[in-house]
């Protein structure tokens, strides 16, 4: 509240500054040799803009350098986790690379051409309605580099989109919830059992009708994991308002939309223990921990705990601002070997065994008899006799 008041009175006090001096500068017209306070520019002023056109293409230029310098290696484009993210880098980079050297050409010519049109004494300026010619080619040319853009994006979507039920696929549900997420595998027989909101009890957290068959061997995980280089069939439902599942190192995401199942299919290819190895990782998990100890430190200072070194994971984060603790809306996922997927998978109970399991502890204990009312008067002379003592 404090800063804002500070920003409304900064911005009013620059208001004022600003009608002080328009007062100050019309009292000055007529005044000057060469009515210097005139509004109509010079061709000192003309040129002064000329050349400030140019300063500031050379600023486009040199942010745009310093940016790629300094903060290129940030972004996810290179070494997906997955089949399809070399078809999404490949957009990306092509996209990427168009956008470049349109801007750097066209910015030029922006300016360039600001400049050298700019007043000059006894200049006139030339009355040109249009040139068809010139206007086909920078119509037909954007035209060709989008198609093209356009078809590639499509072929790549279909190509990642496309799930053939025949083919021998991992199904996965993940389930979004302000602000959790919960998997659920779909068990020996690959199919997910029926759910539905109104089914939500107790251990049956994404409302799974215990009544459908396939849904007895359905099993519950509070991480995704997945076996490398199978196919996954991630199906995603959502609880209360629109989520997204962005999956960044393999290059997908998708809309987790209440009241309807929407999906996603890709391949893992690279372990969680692969991806810990890779150089660029290695760096980037020592750049975290380096701050994480100087913070540790300061923490520490003050009599606080110190922060746990960070582990590389790959991480399922929510990508819809869908309410207060939506930042902190992640799952952890794991690729494993095949093996080692299976291992754990087979420890996990099947719904069926956790609900019945539920049901059972539940279940109410043999009925005591009530208190007669004998009994409860008997209590009450008790309580009496106390109060006689008492006394
Ligand atoms: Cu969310």
């Amino acid at each position: 509240m404090t800063s804002l008041l500070i920003l409304a009175v900064v911005v009013l006090l620059g208001i004022a500054v600003w009608q002080l001096t328009k007062i100050f500068e019309l009292t000055q017209v007529g005044s000057g040799p060469d009515d210097a306070a005139s509004q109509i520019a010079n061709e000192k002023d003309n040129n002064i803009n000329g050349y400030l056109l140019f300063a500031f293409l050379g600023f486009i230029y040199i942010m745009t350098i310093f940016c790629l310098v300094k903060y290129g290696s940030l972004p996810l484009m290179s070494n997906p986790a997955s089949e399809h993210g070399i078809l999404v880098d490949n957009l990306m980079w092509i996209s990427m690379i168009l956008i470049f050297i349109v801007q750097i050409f066209t910015q030029f010519l922006l300016h360039y051409f600001a400049f050298k049109g700019r007043g000059i004494k006894g200049r006139k300026a030339r009355f040109y309605s249009d040139n068809d010619k010139l206007e086909a080619v920078w119509t037909i040319i954007p035209v060709i580099t989008l198609t093209g853009l356009i078809l590639y994006g499509l072929y790549a979507w279909n190509d990642i989109m496309f799930v053939d039920e025949e083919e021998d696929v991992l199904v996965v549900e993940v389930y979004a919830k302000q602000f959790a997420w919960d998997v659920r595998y779909s068990g020996k027989d690959n199919t997910l059992g029926k759910a539905n909101v109104r089914f939500i009890k107790g251990i049956n957290l994404v409302g799974v009708d215990m009544s459908d068959p396939n849904a007895i061997d359905d099993k519950m995980a509070k991480e995704l994991r997945l076996p490398v280089g199978k196919k996954v069939v991630l199906k995603f439902r959502s609880q209360d308002v629109l989520h997204s599942a962005y999956l960044p190192h393999f290059r997908a995401q998708m809309n987790c939309v209440p009241g309807m199942v929407t999906q996603f299919a890709f391949v893992p290819t690279v372990t969680t223990a692969e991806m810990r190895e890779r150089e660029e990782f290695v760096t980037k998990v020592n750049n975290i921990n380096n701050i994480r100890a100087e913070r540790s430190q300061k923490l520490m200072a003050k009599g606080e705990e110190a922060l746990e070194p960070y582990e590389f994971d790959y991480l399922l984060l929510c990508n819809k601002i869908c309410g207060a603790s939506h930042y902190n809306m992640q799952l952890k996922v794991v690729v494993d070997t095949p093996e080692d997927f299976e291992a754990w998978l087979a420890e996990l109970p099947t719904l069926g065994e956790q609900v019945a399991a539920e049901e059972a502890s539940n279940a109410p204990v043999e009925e005591q008899p009530a208190e007669t009312p004998e009994e409860l008067s008997e209590v009450n002379t008790d309580d009496e006799a106390i109060a006689q003592v008492v006394k």
